[in-house]
């Protein structure tokens, strides 16, 4: 990725360039969703990324540099993506990975990966908020510390890219972009994208940026910070989002909203598009979709081209769909008793 955009990117030697992949991710056209919100939505499906989220963009620049500088270990607070991200361009890297998680918290793919890869990991009593509390002293207090949240700059440049992506793959930019809002960064980190684009005199126009958080965690929606932030979508618990100016201002400049949905309407997008689109995303990551939904219902959603962003693969979080369904009980195995099941597979979806 730094490769294909290094002229919009900080300077980054050669030999401190830290890539796995990442980047180039499909933008998918949607018939179904199109269908129930009026317009034409393609989705930006960021779960192809190397560890399975959008992180990996601004991760390959924050670590890259981070070598270039000389810095030992790179620290970051996490509900789970960042921290795995991290972890796995912190080996690349050749540097030291230290990820401080609420305790419990982190969806179960997630934590898999940090073992994985080696990083050390803190598991605090408190939210995502106090652990990047934390993770901003350890910065402070020494010298060979990078810190790779996305207060950091290098990863609001990198993942600006998937923003220049979208517009050279539809040839303009969209009408809209719906996108599921936490600590703020990617919403920032598109709008950039989008306002470069347009500067640098590639397109004449910036989609209407729509941010989309979970009920229980929606301090931009309410205007004040949540104490105990609340919601099945792990990745975006967050009650004081770092990027809160950034956020606001995409809004604001580009005439879009930030709004919130509900638990039930975040599952239900995330099992439309498995089940309808044959896309399988993490909770968090449907919030746009549950968005432009919603939208529709209210008669409010807008005309034209939209993208939503997928952040994170579904095989992230398989905790919340296995908590729902579980796997049957075996059967014999004979000829009819699979058979009997097919008749069953057929009859639920009608001639
Ligand atoms: C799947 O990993 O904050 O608004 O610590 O994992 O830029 O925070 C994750 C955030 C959306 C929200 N979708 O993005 C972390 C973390 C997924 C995410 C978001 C996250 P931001």
């Amino acid at each position: 990725m730094i490769h294909g955009y290094r002229d919009w990117l900080p300077e980054i030697p050669d030999h401190a360039i830290a890539t796995i992949g990442e980047g180039d991710t499909p933008l998918i056209e949607a018939p179904r969703v199109s269908e129930r919100v009026g317009a034409r939505v393609h989705l930006k499906f960021e779960g192809m990324n190397p560890t399975g989220s959008f992180k990996d963009r601004g991760m390959t620049v924050a670590l890259s540099r981070a070598k270039a500088a000389g810095n030992r270990i790179c620290v970051c607070a996490s509900t789970g993506n960042t921290a795995a991200s991290a972890a796995a361009y912190a080996a690349r890297a050749g540097l030291e990975c230290l990820v401080v998680v609420p305790a419990g918290k982190i969806a179960m793919g997630k934590a898999v990966q940090i073992l994985a890869h080696g990083a050390e990991i803190v598991q605090i009593e408190g939210n995502f908020d106090a652990a990047l509390k934390l993770s901003r002293r350890l910065d402070e207090d020494r010298e060979d510390v990078a810190l790779v949240n996305s207060v950091n700059p290098d990863r609001i440049e990198g993942q600006k890219t998937a923003a220049f992506e979208v517009c050279e793959v539809l040839g303009r930019p969209p009408d809209a972009l719906a996108i599921p809002v936490g600590n703020a960064g990617n919403i920032t980190a598109y709008w950039k994208g989008f306002r470069e684009w347009r500067d640098a005199g590639h397109a004449d126009s910036a989609p209407r940026m729509l941010g989309f958080q979970a009920e229980g965690a929606s301090p931009l929606v309410a205007g004040h910070d949540f104490e105990d932030p609340e919601t099945v979508a792990s990745a975006i618990r967050i009650g004081s989002p770092a990027s809160k100016e950034g956020a606001l201002n995409a809004m604001r400049e580009s005439g879009g909203l930030i709004e919130s949905v509900t638990d039930g309407e975040i599952l239900a997008a995330q099992s439309f598009l498995a089940r309808e689109e044959g896309v399988f995303c993490e909770p968090a990551s449907a919030a746009g979709i549950a968005g432009l939904l919603k939208l529709a219902r209210e008669g409010r959603a807008p005309e034209g081209t939209i993208v939503s962003v997928l952040t994170g693969h579904g095989l992230k979080d398989p905790d919340v769909i296995l908590k729902n369904a579980k796997l049957p009980e075996p059967v014999e195995a004979t000829f009819e008793a699979v058979a009997s099941r097919m008749e069953r597979a057929l009859s639920s979806t009608g001639p």
